[in-house]
């Protein structure tokens, strides 16, 4: 027997949209994957994969998790950044795959045994208008959700991120060779938002958790005067209410309001977490398992956390591929400080590539029995959905300048 690694393949397929793939396979055949899908920059974190981290891998024992994650991390001198974190991210994914599935065990089981029965989850609902966005609300909750993130349009503004007219779900990225530009408004949405989303408590009443992205573009100021305005409609939290960059910019927001912040979607390492968990200027961390370097890291960022009463609340959107989903889903449930789970859900032909064994009943999320992490890949299917260029939009202030992100 023998599980030193014989080789590490990097797929890059649009099923729906794009998905980076590793496929690590030992001397014995087992396979393992994991996903490196960084939206709109896929072929960077692919080709730092394919020519930076698979030679290094072949020969290696795929048992040394830790190690592994050691080796690529602290021996590439270049530390941290999305691209590096999502391929060691991968690589960790991958390798966690195979221990289970030579050992028999989901991934749950090696780390440590769940804490609970299922996962809280909240998915999507938006509306150009109140009344759109009550139906759409409506529609999330007649399918057993009782979290739900909620986004309308604004007044004076033709798009908005996260709102596609007429269409119940989107897809964050837009194919096409350049992003579209989009216009922002930020007085128009500080006036319209609270006026919405206390429209929306009225009507769902007061045990439906109601939750609402920011996307990283209000002010600081404004950020702390959105949260203030909220404080009504008791949200479950405010998300990216300002960048996580200049991090003392929370702690202004935290010192104006007591709505509940949750920020990092696109932190990925410790270090992007540790100064806003240990000054409690958030409430909840949103790291995703794989652009955080994958499980051996991300359980540290967890673990950190839960000593400052912070908690987790992993990214799940469309744009990180059903392997992190699972991934994410096996740490949860081991996790004892464990808020909720992003759960945003695929098109229907993402599912013809990779066959999932995690469920959803209700509004809770469950990783399954399945050895390893429950994923597996169909590379035929794969390879009928060739990668297209895709980006996300930018948006532009009335004057021109780009905003925030
Ligand atoms: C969003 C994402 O799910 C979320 O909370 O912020 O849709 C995000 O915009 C995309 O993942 C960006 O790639
Ligand atoms: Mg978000």
């Amino acid at each position: 027997m023998s599980n030193r690694i014989r080789s590490a393949d990097v797929l890059v397929t649009s099923p729906g949209r794009n998905f980076v793939t590793l496929k690590v396979t030992t001397e014995d055949g087992v396979v393992g994957w994991g996903d490196a899908t960084v939206n709109g920059r896929e072929l960077a974190v692919a080709a730092y994969l394919r020519d930076h981290v698979a030679p290094l891998l072949v020969g290696r024992d795929a048992d040394r998790i830790e190690d592994c994650w050691q080796f690529l991390y602290r021996g590439a001198y270049w530390r941290r950044g999305p691209i590096t974190m999502a391929a060691i991210g991968a690589v960790d994914l991958a390798l966690w795959d195979i221990r289970g599935k030579v050992l028999d065990q989901p991934v749950h089981n090696l780390l440590g045994g769940a804490v609970r029965d299922g996962i809280l989850s909240y998915t999507h609902a938006s509306g150009w208008t109140l009344e759109e966005l009550k139906d759409s609300v409506d529609e999330v909750l007649s399918r057993g959700f009782r979290a739900v993130r909620a986004q309308s349009g604004v007044p004076g503004l033709d798009t908005v991120y996260g709102i596609h007219r007429g269409q119940k779900s989107y897809e964050p990225a837009g194919r096409g060779s350049s992003p579209v530009e989009e216009m922002w408004d930020a007085r128009a949405y500080l006036r319209h938002a609270p006026r919405v989303l206390s429209a929306l408590r009225e009507h769902v009443g007061e045990e439906i958790e109601l939750l609402h992205d920011a996307h990283h573009r209000l002010r600081p100021i404004e950020a702390a005067q959105l949260g203030k305005d909220l404080e009504p409609v008791r949200l479950f939290w405010l998300e990216d209410v300002t960048t996580g960059e200049n991090q003392e910019a929370l702690r202004l927001v935290r010192q104006h309001t007591t709505t509940p912040l949750a920020l990092g979607e696109v932190f990925n390492t410790i270090w992007d977490c540790k100064d806003l968990i240990t000054s409690q200027s958030i409430d909840f961390i949103r790291t995703s398992v794989m652009h955080a370097g994958g499980i051996s890291h991300a359980r540290r960022i967890n673990d950190l956390a839960a000593l400052w009463q912070v908690q987790v609340a992993p990214h799940g959107p469309s744009d990180i591929s059903p392997i992190t989903m699972a991934a994410s889903l096996h740490l949860d449930l081991v996790t004892p400080n464990l808020g909720i789970h992003e759960h945003m859900g695929y098109p229907d032909v993402t599912s013809e590539v990779f066959r999932t064994t995690y469920s959803l009943a209700d509004g809770m999320l469950h990783p399954g029995e399945a050895p390893g992490l429950g994923v597996e890949v169909d590379e035929e299917a794969a390879a009928r959905f060739p990668y297209s260029q895709a980006y996300l939009p930018v948006a532009r202030r009335r004057d021109g300048t780009l905003t925030d992100w």
